[in-house]
């Protein structure tokens, strides 16, 4: 077997964007394309030459073919070994278990997480550094620099591996084990939450719950873990076996995308427990009989029982949640003495922190919760989590989150996303804001009488308190008297025009008015929003997609 020096020139646009490189899959199938990125990630990440990497993905449209190049590449680039998920099959939170459990020098996940997967839709690939978390900015940009300029990638010519079964075998030099994708993460969940109490919660005939793969790449891992180990009914997992284009389906567990399972946690037979998670398997959505947990929510309510689970027992160091999450962690953190961090959009942003020892636990609103059991987000986690926290607390899902309110007061919060609208106009539309932030303190919105007075705004800038690298222009913060927000950002991870996001939030101590429908908490916030960002006039859209 021989490797072949291929000349190449280089692509546009091929940056990384908030987690990984995400395009249609058109664009991977160029000649080249794929195969430039991954030179770049071999020519930037050096240790990688006599060293071991983990490879999978989410087992959608064009994942097996980009396994089998990768390998050619890493075989001709002198890595020494892979771990390569069944089936080409690795969840993003597993892939960081297996990397800081092997101690890789990193990982390559190819997946566009919650985009929709198939021939016309989205395919992407992301590197993981050793710790086992999302590279930095430092390795992304140094990553994109190097596609700019590249003029040859190193392919080994070989034939396909077998990723369909357990075991090693040898292209060229490099030793290729594929691995149970499930077995060491499924170690690890047992590790951290009370699988005894979880059973009996099980075992006890009262309590029921689904569990939606949607198709993407948790199916597996939550047979395993939820079915075989902790002995929930068959059939609690739903569309549990993954599909290349996802059943066509969106694989994106909120409201909208979910709701087949909303509806099987409705009304009085309804489900006591529902949850959905990704195409990778790193977000999460929790629902209780009609009840929705909001994912900043979700992520105060875990600080404040984590010491319920075998894995917390003894508390947590600190908490850190992403700028547009709401503000109810902060509350939290400082009830337990502990401390709170903001971070830009990005799970990367926890990486330094988690590392460091500063927090245990992390958070964002876009339905990703995790620890320092792994440097990515975790679905699975967190919905075994609510288990051991419903299982200790003998209480259900409503029940817990109304006694949190009671004792911390609700964070009205919601998300209003327009999507796919025009990216000069979304440019311009922040723009416009950015001009205005320096006149807006001091100002009563929203009519003097019942108006909100803004106490700052900015436009956010994050300083990393380890190693003091800078993050600039991550998004329009309008603070209100009394901790209402507004917050205002352009998506990340799109591959089509741009998606408005616009997260809006209010704080609310009297318990007697915590049961309120959000959007009509939250009304004049929203209008509040929408005149100052001109939303209509700019976009053109009257209303939002979707609204969590
Ligand atoms: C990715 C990142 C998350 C981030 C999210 C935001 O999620 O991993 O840390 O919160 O993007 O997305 P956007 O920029 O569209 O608001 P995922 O699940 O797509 O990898």
């Amino acid at each position: 077997m021989q490797a072949s020096v291929i000349r190449t020139t280089p692509f546009e646009g091929q940056q990384p964007g908030t987690s990984g490189l995400r395009k249609k899959v058109a664009s991977f199938q160029q000649p080249h394309y794929l195969e430039n990125f991954v030179q770049a990630i071999f020519d930037t990440q050096t240790k990688l030459a006599g060293g071991s990497l983990v490879l999978g993905g989410d087992g959608r449209f064009y994942n097996r073919e980009a396994i089998q190049v990768i390998l050619r590449m890493a075989a001709a680039n002198g890595v020494a070994r892979v771990l390569v998920g069944k089936g080409g099959i690795l969840s993003t939170p597993a892939a960081s278990c297996i990397i800081r459990k092997y101690q890789t020098q990193g990982g390559i996940v190819l997946s566009a997480s919650h985009n929709p997967g198939g021939p016309s839709e989205d395919f992407g690939i992301k590197f993981n550094i050793d710790a086992g978390g999302p590279a930095p900015a430092s390795v992304t940009n140094a990553i994109y620099q190097r596609t700019q300029t590249i003029d040859q990638y190193r392919i080994l010519d070989a034939d396909a591996v077998d990723l369909d079964q357990i075991g090693e075998s040898r292209l060229g030099e490099l030793v290729v084990q594929v691995i149970d994708p499930v077995a060491d993460y499924a170690e690890l969940m047992a590790s951290l939450f009370d699988f005894n109490a979880i059973q009996q919660l099980f075992s006890s005939g009262s309590f029921r719950m689904r569990f939606d793969a949607m198709h993407a790449v948790t199916g597996p891992y939550a047979v395993e873990i939820l079915e075989r180990r902790l002995g929930a009914e068959p059939g609690t997992v739903m569309h549990g076996v993954p599909l290349e284009d996802f059943g066509g389906g969106h694989p994106d567990p909120n409201l909208v995308h979910a709701h087949e399972l909303v509806e099987l946690t409705s009304g009085a037979q309804g489900f006591d427990f529902g949850a959905a998670s990704d195409g990778d398997g790193d977000r999460n959505m929790v629902l209780g009989r009609d009840f929705f947990v909001t994912p900043s929510d979700s992520l105060a309510v875990l600080a404040a029982n984590a010491q319920l689970t075998p894995g917390y027992k003894h508390g947590i160091s600190g908490v850190a949640r992403s700028m547009p999450t709401s503000q109810a962690a902060d509350r939290v953190a400082e009830a337990l003495g502990v401390d709170c961090f903001e971070t830009p959009t990005g799970w990367k942003f926890f990486g330094n922190l988690l590392d460091a020892g500063r927090i245990t636990l992390c958070g964002e609103e876009s339905f990703g919760t995790g620890s320092d059991h792994v440097r990515e987000k975790d679905g699975l986690w967190a919905v075994l989590f609510w288990l051991n926290l419903i299982a200790a607390k003998r209480q259900s899902v409503a029940e817990i989150v109304h006694d949190h309110w009671r004792r911390f007061g609700r964070n009205y919060y919601t998300r209003h996303d327009y999507e796919g609208i025009d990216s000069d106009a979304a440019e311009g539309l922040i723009d416009h804001l950015r001009i205005l932030l320096p006149s807006l303190p001091g100002q009563q919105l929203g009519g003097t009488n019942g108006g909100f007075k803004v106490a700052f705004a900015d436009d956010f800038a994050y300083t990393d308190p380890i190693d003091g690298s800078v993050a600039e222009q991550q998004g329009i913060r309008i603070g209100f008297e009394g901790g209402a927000r507004i917050v205002l950002r352009l998506s990340g991870t799109g591959t089509q025009g741009a998606t408005l996001r616009v997260y809006i939030e209010q704080y609310e101590a009297d318990s007697a008015r915590h049961h309120l429908p959000v959007q009509e908490a939250l009304a004049p916030l929203i209008l509040i929003a929408r005149e100052l960002a001109q939303i209509e006039s700019r976009t053109g859209r009257a209303q939002p997609d979707v609204i969590t």
